[in-house]
């Protein structure tokens, strides 16, 4: 039988929780509620709140109809009354525990009035937002929305009756406006750099080209798009986690998350945030404070970088899971030589000591029972390389600090490219042809041109464009993992400490 408010089958194997869900009022809006990082994460701390007693933070989940199957994944959400699972798997053992916390459900694509109505509503006043990175529209060349999008130009001409994330909060907020009603504070969940400020300018740029004068002045001078970092491990669902849970749990769920324990939320303070608000986030464990970007850096260069890495040459030589790899003694060491190197610009936080920092994420990747596969991690290269391998270069050279092991992860980016079929990357589709271009050719060219990736300047920089060289040609020698394993043999005890 299906999960939902009248089952909850073996309820005993889950943590218990003393949310009552008749009596918790809902203040919270969660556009792309289907989306399971910010159900494993942000929701999870709200969760928190709300058990410590804070009454609304019922959450009204907003579907969005942006990406394949969506439709389907937030029928089943439906279905199960807004209830999932959420399996986090350590080193101490197996926790079951049920999100509880979505009590109302809304499909934009088919109620977009009734959306557009319910996120103008005064209680609600805040509101999770998961879009994809392609779901923000945002052009870096005018630093505003993509007004050559076919979705936004519709948007601009249908405000009442839009398509596109972003129009749909412009269109509640307008709703706000005329009704008197302050902006709720959307809080971006992307795992992207500048998450908050992305949105708050293609929102504010999609008013503007509305023609909307008077909402694009009350958004500028109400509305705040806090910045946030954002961290869970959520690997990709499987169907033996569907099975496991309704063979331990005795319900079926068919929008569960398998996870593990860690989870961090680093939430940028805003203008007039309410201090109960303050109080009881914090007092859930999510850190707010002035400034996001250096907590943003150091997740990014330490984990999301060395996850790089390894979706590329190590699933060459042959690894298919993240903790393979960093189980292994022979290969682990390719791990510390990255993060040695990516951290090497890092500074200490507020509560937040590097090598400290390095060492937990390492164990989080060492963690068996979370199968995390090297694939899902591969796809999107070239924002990743950019934001990731690429960031930590520019710094690395800034400073003198060496590149070789971030140059390594670049040459096997190329090769991985040239030998897998089927790539998804929104940002450079043809990464397949560019890669094989290089490997026949035996120039970078091919790739290092793309200008979203290195810029102008990388591809003129031979101390970089060297190494690089040099590695793809010695991938293409001695094959991946021979290379991989002749270059960790060289690697002295400083470039892995
Ligand atoms: C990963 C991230 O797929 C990827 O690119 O590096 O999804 C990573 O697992 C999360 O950022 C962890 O919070």
């Amino acid at each position: 039988m299906i999960l939902s408010n009248n089952f909850t089958g073996n309820s005993g194997l889950l943590t218990p929780s003393n949310i009552n869900r008749d009596a918790l009022q809902t203040g919270v809006a969660f556009i792309g509620a289907t989306a399971r990082f910010p159900r494993a994460c942000p929701v999870m701390f709200l969760q928190k709140a709300a058990e410590n007693g804070t009454p609304n933070l019922g959450i009204l989940g907003i579907g969005l109809g942006a990406s394949d199957g969506s439709r389907e994944r937030f029928a089943a959400l439906e279905q199960q009354d807004g209830l999932y699972t959420l399996v986090s798997k350590g080193t101490g053992g197996i926790e079951y525990k049920l999100g509880t916390l979505l009590k109302e459900l809304v499909f934009a694509p088919d109620k977009t009035q009734e959306a557009i109505a319910r996120l103008a509503d005064p209680a609600i006043t805040l509101s999770l937002v998961i879009l994809t990175q392609s779901g923000y529209y945002y052009d870096s060349a005018t630093g505003g929305i993509n007004i050559n999008s076919a979705d936004v130009q519709h948007d601009i001409k249908n405000p009442a009756n839009p398509k596109t994330g972003p129009g749909l909060i412009v269109a509640a907020m307008r709703a706000r406006m005329r009704a008197g009603v302050a902006p709720f504070t959307p809080l971006s969940c992307e795992a992207m750099a500048e998450n908050g400020a992305t949105l708050g300018k293609v929102v504010i740029s999609l008013a503007e080209q509305q023609g909307d004068a008077a909402l694009t002045a009350w958004l500028r001078e109400k509305a705040s798009f806090p910045c946030a970092m954002v961290d869970r491990i959520v690997p990709k669902l499987k169907d033996s986690d569907i099975a496991e849970i309704e063979k331990t749990l005795g319900y079926r769920d068919n929008m569960p998350m398998v996870t593990e324990p860690f989870l961090q939320w680093v939430l940028e303070e805003w203008k007039d945030m309410p201090a109960s608000l303050k109080g009881a986030l914090t007092k859930a464990g999510v850190q707010i404070v002035q400034d996001v970007k250096p907590y943003e850096r150091a997740k990014l260069l330490t984990l999301n970088a060395t996850h790089t890495l390894m979706a590329y040459i190590c699933n060459s030589a042959g690894f298919t899971y993240v903790d393979e790899v960093v189980n292994d003694p022979d290969f682990a060491p390719v791990a510390h030589a990255s993060m040695a190197e990516t951290q090497a610009s890092l500074q200490d936080l507020p509560g937040q000591n590097m090598k400290a920092y390095r060492k937990i994420v390492f164990e989080r990747f060492q963690n068996p029972h979370i199968r995390h596969e090297l694939a899902q991690i591969a796809h999107d290269g070239t924002n990743k390389i950019r934001d990731r391998q690429v960031a930590a270069l520019r710094a690395n050279l800034k400073i003198g600090a060496p590149i070789d092991t971030l140059c390594l992860a670049i040459a096997g980016w190329i090769n991985w490219a040239a030998t897998t079929e089927n790539i998804d990357d929104r940002t450079t589709p043809d990464i397949g042809a560019r890669a094989r271009e290089v490997v026949k050719t035996g120039k970078l060219d091919a790739v290092m041109s793309i200008r979203e990736a290195f810029g102008d300047d990388l591809p003129q920089d031979k101390r970089v464009t060297d190494k690089i060289d040099a590695h793809l040609k010695g991938i293409q020698a001695q094959g991946p993992r021979d290379y991989l394993l002749s270059y960790i043999a060289a690697l002295t005890p400083a470039a892995v400490a």
